[in-house]
């Protein structure tokens, strides 16, 4: 395992630089030394960030499924490969073991074998996070279908917009689901869904709750008694190394979603390689990503990151929030978890209550802590580190994308000296740029710009489904022959990267602009907030000002709303500076988030414009009834 796990930071540093002198026989080596083939590759490499193409491993023959489950048999058959934590904590967890794992994807396949699913056919997965879900993605895996999971939480046109973009052949869904106190019929928004989906054939139902659900005569099937019936041995589909293994949807900001396509040999690669050394992770370690498998940080980092590495992964069904917010801590302490990965969105919502919930577990156990999604916020970091962390787990901050399939700037754990807000280095094989409104890359450190990608890495998306024009449109267009993130960054005086948000989210204030991050950083940083988002509005003579939507903790004690005002703008004044102050401050109960926890800017946007007409599509928030309270109040 020459160059796999990265010890000490001049060997970072040091494969860091033989991955981009030669990146073709740095991938090259580590793709021979950890995998199964079933043929090498011809081609390590050919590329054109004009075209735009990206193929790895041309040539090469492999199953993805094959690397997860199969080859760990031999050695791991006994070893828990996931460990199940339902929504309720009574019902009792379970220890999924590889070689369970392996007859279970194997019935799975043969199931969808039985209903017609052919090599290359789309599967829409509409499932909770049960072990059904992990099952189903690397049946199709194994089968050579390409999955199109559809996070459970999504309403029936974003899941009917999925299918047939894609034309889903099959959809595996659940009678219901539990989510907290609460159950949600989702075959019930499956039927809604599919109503104008001709595509579909078969919709094949988990029972998870009470089987209380209408089945259309042969169109729906309950899948438990398919799988009793089925051969515990399924062959696997030899696949080439850039067939599709995956499509998953992201929403982006406008427009329809895209469907980006992620392929086999590359993919594999890089997501097994970044797990391995971004968690530092060792045999005997229990690990916990708490995303939903409906996103990519699911796919990448609970699923085929983690079991390419034969790796114990938790899934866990529940909220953080349910039966209280001590879950998470209960749940580290119940099951040993030695790398814990969750998003600022659940660290800031956590922290805002007693820190009772989280003195009662013990956290020992703990080793490693991370943070995907968005910047995580200072004031967050310091409470992850002191309280979770107890100032010995370092937190990796993983700055990452659906289209770029796994972590590309990120700490490597007791490699890296750590920074709160900072990203900092990315990760081998990864050659950021920074570029300026004109379109020059800007060299040197302490400089801002757009992040922009230089060269390929094995997990980058291939294309849009069905729409490669929109690929090159989105991604290449706007610098010529680089990847463009559409994030932004900052540049440190020793090369860390911070992300200061999204491009599209920037604010010109009387010829400056400014970037959410930073500003919102200083405001959390007030004792009083939990959370915030700042947005522009026109003004007359700024071009644009600052309003900032701010919610705060639930203290108990009614503070004077215009002196917290004051000291918060003193506080963006001190950071940042007084350009950066904010015009309005707006307090409020909650921020609208998009479904995986981000905060949807846009919206607040039209609302501090008071462009209330014209919000947008809110059917993709997690709770747009609060959009409503928003607006009620808008200064
Ligand atoms: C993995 C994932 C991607 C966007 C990305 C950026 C934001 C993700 C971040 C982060 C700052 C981090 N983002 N991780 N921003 N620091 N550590 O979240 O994928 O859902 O496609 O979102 O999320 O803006 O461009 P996805």
């Amino acid at each position: 395992m020459s160059n796999y796990h990265i010890k000490h930071f001049e060997e970072y540093f040091h494969i860091y630089r033989k991955s981009i002198n030669n990146p073709e026989g740095f991938w090259e080596e580590l793709a021979e030394e950890h995998f199964v083939w079933h043929k090498k590759w011809n081609n390590i490499l050919s590329w054109n960030f004009e075209t735009p193409e990206v193929k790895w491993f041309e040539g090469a023959k492999l199953n993805v499924a094959e690397n997860c489950v199969d080859r760990h048999l031999r050695t791991r058959a006994n070893k828990t490969a996931i460990l199940f934590e339902p929504n309720n904590p009574n019902e009792p967890a379970q220890h999924i073991t590889y070689q369970e794992l392996y007859h279970r994807v194997c019935k799975m396949a043969n199931v969808l074998k039985q209903q017609g699913v052919k090599k290359g056919d789309r599967v829409c997965i509409y499932l909770p996070m049960i072990p059904e879900l992990a099952v189903s993605l690397l049946a199709c895996a194994r089968i050579g279908a390409i999955h199109s999971v559809v996070f459970a939480g999504f309403s029936s046109s974003a899941l009917e917009a999925r299918i047939s973009d894609s034309s889903c052949k099959v959809v595996i869904t659940s009678d219901k689901s539990y989510r907290g106190s609460k159950t949600i019929n989702l075959k019930e928004i499956v039927d809604e869904g599919v109503k104008n989906c001709p595509s579909v054939e078969k919709i094949l139902v988990v029972q998870r709750v009470d089987g209380q659900v209408e089945m259309q005569e042969g169109r729906d099937l309950w899948i438990q008694s398919l799988l009793d019936a089925a051969d515990a041995d399924c062959p696997i589909e030899i696949m080439d190394a850039e067939d599709p293994l995956f499509i998953l949807y992201t929403s982006g900001s406008t427009g329809k979603p895209k469907g980006m396509v992620h392929t086999s040999a590359g993919y594999m690669v890089y997501v097994a390689y970044t797990f391995k050394n971004i968690f530092q992770y060792r045999e005997n370690d229990v690990y916990w990503c708490t995303a939903d498998i409906g996103w990519i940080t699911g796919h990448s980092y609970i699923v085929y990151g983690p079991l390419a590495n034969g790796a114990t992964t938790v899934l866990f069904e529940g909220v953080p929030s349910y039966p209280n917010f001590g879950r998470f801590w209960e749940t580290i302490e119940k099951h040993k978890v030695s790398i814990f990965y969750t998003a600022p969105t659940a660290i800031r919502s956590l922290a805002k209550e007693s820190l009772e919930y989280v003195e009662k577990y013990d956290l020992s156990s703990l080793k490693v802590l991370g943070s995907v999604g968005e910047p995580i916020n200072e004031e967050a970091w310091h409470w992850y580190n002191d309280n979770i962390g107890k100032k010995h787990s370092p937190i990796v901050d993983t700055w990452w994308q659906t289209e770029t399939g796994g972590i590309l700037i990120s700490p490597i754990p007791f490699v890296t000296p750590t920074k709160p807000t900072y990203a900092t280095l990315p990760f081998i094989g990864i050659q950021p740029a920074l570029m300026d409104d004109q379109g020059e890359e800007l060299k040197g450190n302490q400089v801002e710009g757009r992040l922009c990608i230089k060269f390929p890495w094995p997990g980058i998306a291939r294309t849009i489904w069905g729409n490669h024009e929109r690929y090159k449109e989105t991604y290449f267009s706007t610098f010529k022959g680089k990847y463009f993130t559409g994030d932004g960054a900052f540049r440190d005086e020793v090369g860390y990267y911070r992300i200061t948000g999204r491009v599209d989210d920037v604010i010109i204030v009387s010829g400056h602009n400014l970037t959410t991050a930073p500003i919102e950083d200083a405001i959390n940083e007030h004792p009083a907030v939990a959370e915030s988002a700042i947005v522009g509005f026109e003004h007359n003579i700024k071009g644009n000002a600052l309003y900032g939507f701010v919610m705060l903790k639930e203290t108990g004690e009614d503070r004077n709303q215009d002196n917290l005002r004051k000291e918060i703008n003193q506080q963006i004044s001190d950071k940042i500076g007084p350009i950066a102050k904010l015009d309005k401050i707006q307090f409020v109960e909650g921020l609208p988030k998009t479904r995986s926890g981000k905060i949807m800017r846009r919206i607040l946007r039209k609302i501090a414009n008071k462009d209330f007409s014209n919000l947008g599509d809110t059917s993709t928030l997690l709770n747009p009834e609060i959009v409503e309270s928003i607006i009620k109040d808008v200064l």
